[in-house]
């Protein structure tokens, strides 16, 4: 019997520019997470929403902080800290943390929850390449920074509640690259990512492309941590994102390569997050469905 699966809401939009994404959560809920998991006879919890601070409240102030280069870094330092802090309990207690965002800054969390010494292959299935820095970001916006953030770059340097030591940078492989920044690209090119743009999707096809993203994520590590932020898709798909961007992958691409996950990695697969679903966005809650149908594939779903 495969682990039970243990869901996490993470109702955060402070790491955005579009209010909205902060109703992530309840629209997968919405979407029929439980019903797709029933056809994979893998058992479901509920494990209820994190409580993130609320700007309206005034607990949470526009960042001056580091120059206003991070908006809310203080209240995203104290978010990603308790979701890392729920995902590690979550696999202490033997089930799989299943994240949902909420925006994409809270894979720091995901991705400081699972990893605890072990080293640690990350898949971030997207369509930006999140790795700027307060230095090098044009928006301010900490979800455009996580994966760099993990990987311990630029004022996230030394923070250890960001970076995580344990995972290489040629252990993560980045697919569905539609939108870098000038500083993203360099950093790509100077580093060992693997990082797999639209265009060699494009050429050599989704099953090819993800195989090898797995086996780069997978290789010499204990275990793989998958980021699946929804505006990997096309918008015609997918159009409740925050940051939609045109030339995506389809529908079945999208299944294929999150099927390949479990049917390849499936049983070094640790924790995963689900991001930037935005109902308000959204038409008909299509987005948050497929949301919840990837995080099944992932996870074992099968017709046959
Ligand atoms: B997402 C952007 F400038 N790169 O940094 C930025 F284009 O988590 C977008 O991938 C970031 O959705 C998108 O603000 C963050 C921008
Ligand atoms: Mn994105
Ligand atoms: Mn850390
Ligand atoms: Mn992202």
């Amino acid at each position: 019997m495969e682990r039970t699966v243990e869901t996490l809401g993470v109702p955060m939009d402070l790491g955005a520019d579009r209010r909205g994404v902060d109703m992530g959560p309840s629209a997968i809920r919405y979407g029929g997470l439980n019903a797709e998991f029933e056809t994979i006879e893998r058992s479901i919890v509920d494990g209820g929403d994190l409580s993130v601070p609320h700007p309206e409240e005034g607990e949470a102030e526009a960042g001056t902080q580091l120059g206003g280069k991070a908006k809310y870094a203080e209240e995203t330092q104290t978010v990603c800290e308790r979701v890392a802090k729920r995902v590690s309990s979550v696999r202490d207690e033997g089930r799989f943390p299943l994240v949902l965002g909420g925006d994409h800054s809270i894979a720091i969390g995901g991705v400081n929850g699972v990893t605890d010494g072990e080293s640690t292959g990350v898949i971030w299935f997207d369509a930006h390449g999140d790795l700027n820095t307060p230095q090098t970001t044009p928006s301010g916006n900490i979800h455009g920074m996580p994966l760099a953030a993990i990987l311990g770059r630029g004022v996230f340097a030394d923070k250890p509640w960001a970076h995580c030591p344990e995972v290489d940078e040629k252990n993560v492989a980045m697919v569905g690259l539609r939108s870098l920044d000038d500083g993203e690209t360099s950093y790509i090119r100077d580093s060992d990512i693997h990082a797999y743009p639209m265009s060699e999707i494009d050429q050599r096809g989704i099953t090819a492309v993800t195989e090898e993203a797995i086996d780069a994520a997978t290789t010499g590590t204990d275990h793989l941590y998958v980021s699946l932020d929804m505006d990997f898709l096309d918008p015609d798909e997918a159009p409740g994102v925050g940051t939609p961007v045109r030339g995506g992958v389809t529908y079945r691409e999208s299944h294929a390569a999150l099927e390949m996950v479990q049917d390849k990695a499936g049983d070094s697969l640790c924790g995963m997050d689900v991001v930037e679903v935005n109902p308000i966005l959204d038409r008909e809650n299509r987005t948050a469905e497929l949301a919840c149908e990837l995080a099944a594939s992932a996870l074992g779903k099968r017709i046959l």
